[in-house]
């Protein structure tokens, strides 16, 4: 008699990633996973390895922010497995779907801990960070462990999620045709919910009686991808709008509607306020403290039910997927004059005005050595020809400098740290932009941020993967020590040569002192479009502790 045809875990696993259109694969190999990498090369998926899990982690959560696909992150047991939990924590909080799948060590040694190899119990481990963490047992199980890892990261709110998968079930073999049948094609990742009629009519009567409206764009408006009816209502209403750092682009900075620069008076002078995508975490100093004034009602557009009321009341929830709900409210919407909402346009944008024209000067300086303010203008200026480059932005000062100096125009372009202020996020988003868009990526990062994934230059140089990473070397965490002093908490090393670093690995570094170094050093990597790195030297004590956060940072009173 003939034996029956088998198929394993191995196989299992990557044909259920197939079968529901995941081809990509982020991860750092090892026991019991270093197989089924190779098996996913030899079958024509793509797979970038990584120096350190957390990095893997990132790319992989980025690459599902910006495909609506979940990233799949893939992981050994025990100590690999946590180091890219930070990561996946960061996916949970950032609204970011992705899978990360590890394998882990014999299940009847974990539980009765006899101290098996990277022994974990990471199923546990994973849940209070994971938006679902699941098991697969068996290899026939393997089908459902990944649609329902799916689901549960793209369904609703989008997340992480934990999909474990014991060695012995990697490992074990099952009747072929039986395994086939076991797999599972998701229908529909993210269903529309569509929001109810009455919290649309609730909605549009309060915008219609709103004599100072304002529209927030937070990235959970980016993410669901309906640019063009956000873009036709923002315009069709002529309401003023403020984009969250990842909504930057939704519509471009240079929008006449743009009230970005004329926030905390906007915010401040609104009497409606319509979140679209964004919540009223710290970001928004919860609705409560200034530039709030208490003078707006809010019309609040979100998928998570449970974010309604979180922070201040909202008198018109709207409950449902942004595009479904943008599209009910502009088809409700009445086009028509309003002199009122022209006039406070037109203030807003007279306000604007006079603080472009007064950063306009600030930016205009060429002070040695150079400030946050005049590097990020030379970068400004580069990518303003450059508009399909992604731009990662991460640090601290780097981060608030550049979030308001580097203009977007395209939706999703703009990557940084959100809503969890993680530093380590700057490789692994590039990796990740780069690999999912084909497009140039320019990661602006704080020396701090930047030696968190520094590493990832081998990657990137591996993979030659066009990214340029531009360093805003200021010798510390916020700022850097007077030269010669003993090292400080925030001090990091004078001087260093971070362009040094990426020639190790065959890429090419740039040393920048001035402006002009900056300018030609970025147009020439990026025309080159290969790994690069930009050290531009930045005045030690041009960035304040904090950034702008400074309020959130305690002090004893009780030192000096
Ligand atoms: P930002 O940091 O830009 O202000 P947040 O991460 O705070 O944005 O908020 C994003 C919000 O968007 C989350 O509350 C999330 O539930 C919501 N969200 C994510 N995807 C969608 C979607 N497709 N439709 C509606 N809301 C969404
Ligand atoms: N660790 C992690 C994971 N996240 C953090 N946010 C921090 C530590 C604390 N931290 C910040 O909040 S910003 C920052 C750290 C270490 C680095 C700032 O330095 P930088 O940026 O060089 O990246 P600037 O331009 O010098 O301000
Ligand atoms: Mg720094």
């Amino acid at each position: 008699m003939d034996s029956p045809e088998l198929t394993d875990g191995f196989h299992l696993i990557l044909d259920a990633l197939k079968l529901n259109g995941i081809d990509t694969i982020y991860g750092v190999a090892g026991i019991p996973v270093t197989d089924l990498m190779r098996l996913a090369v030899q079958e024509g998926m793509r797979y970038y390895g990584f120096r350190h899990e957390s990095n893997a982690c990132f790319a992989a959560q980025i690459a599902g922010y910006l495909t609506q696909v979940p990233g799949v992150c893939m992981t050994v047991s025990g100590p690999g497995f946590l180091n890219g939990m930070v990561a996946m924590a960061n996916a949970t909080t950032n609204c970011f779907p992705m899978i990360l799948i590890s394998g882990s060590s014999e299940r009847h040694i974990i539980d009765l801990e006899q101290g098996d190899y990277e022994e974990l119990d990471q199923m546990h481990a994973a849940k209070p960070y994971a938006k679902a963490s699941y098991r697969v047992n068996r290899p026939e199980d393997i089908g459902v462990g990944v649609a329902r890892a799916i689901h549960a990261a793209c369904s609703g709110r989008p997340g992480g999620v934990y999909l474990d998968i014991p060695a012995a079930v990697i490992g074990a073999a099952m009747d072929q045709e039986a395994g086939r049948q076991s797999l599972i094609k998701v229908i529909d990742r993210a269903p529309a919910q569509i929001p109810s009629p009455d919290s649309v009519k609730r909605a549009l009567d309060l915008l219609s009686n709103a004599k100072r409206p304002l529209v927030i764009l937070g990235k959970g408006a980016a993410y669901a991808q309906a640019d063009q009816a956000i873009r036709r209502f923002i315009e069709d209403s002529g309401i003023p709008y403020l984009p969250m750092s990842m909504a930057k682009g939704l519509l471009p900075d240079d929008h006449a509607q743009c009230a970005a620069a004329a926030r905390s008076y906007s915010i401040g002078e609104a009497d409606v306020v319509m979140l679209v995508g964004a919540r009223l975490n710290w970001l928004l100093a919860h609705g409560k403290a200034r530039p709030w004034t208490g003078n707006a009602q809010l019309i609040q557009l979100d998928i998570a039910a449970t974010e309604m009321d979180s922070n201040i009341p909202i008198a018109a929830p709207v409950v449902g997927d942004i595009r479904s709900s943008i599209a009910l409210i502009s088809a409700g919407f009445e086009r028509k004059e309003r002199p009122e909402w022209k006039q406070w346009m037109a203030t807003i944008a007279e306000k604007r005005s006079k603080n472009v024209e007064r950063m306009a000067k600030t930016l205009a300086q060429e002070p040695s050595p150079m400030t946050f303010s005049s590097c990020l203008r030379a970068v400004r200026d580069v990518l303003a020809d450059h508009r399909d480059v992604y731009v990662v932005n991460n640090g601290a000062n780097t981060l608030d400098f550049g979030r308001n100096i580097l203009n977007m125009y395209e939706p999703r372009q703009r990557l940084d740290c959100a809503t969890w202020g993680t530093m380590g996020i700057g490789m692994g988003f590039s990796v990740g932009a780069a690999t999912v868009s084909g497009k140039p990526v320019v990661a602006v990062l704080g020396d701090s941020e930047f030696g968190f994934s520094g590493m990832e230059l081998e990657t990137i140089c591996r993979f030659r993967l066009p990214i340029v990473v531009v360093i805003l070397n200021n010798s510390g965490i916020y700022q850097g020590d007077d030269p010669g002093s003993a090292p400080s908490p925030t001090g990091l090393i004078h001087g260093a040569r971070y362009d040094r670093l990426i020639e190790a690995f065959g890429g090419v570094g740039y040393h920048a002192t001035d402006t002009t170094d900056v300018t030609e050093a970025l147009k020439r990597a990026i025309r080159d479009g290969k790994p690069a790195v930009i050290n531009c030297v930045i005045d030690p004590k041009a960035g304040t502790e904090s950034g702008h956060i400074t309020n959130l940072n305690p002090k004893s009173s009780l030192t000096p």
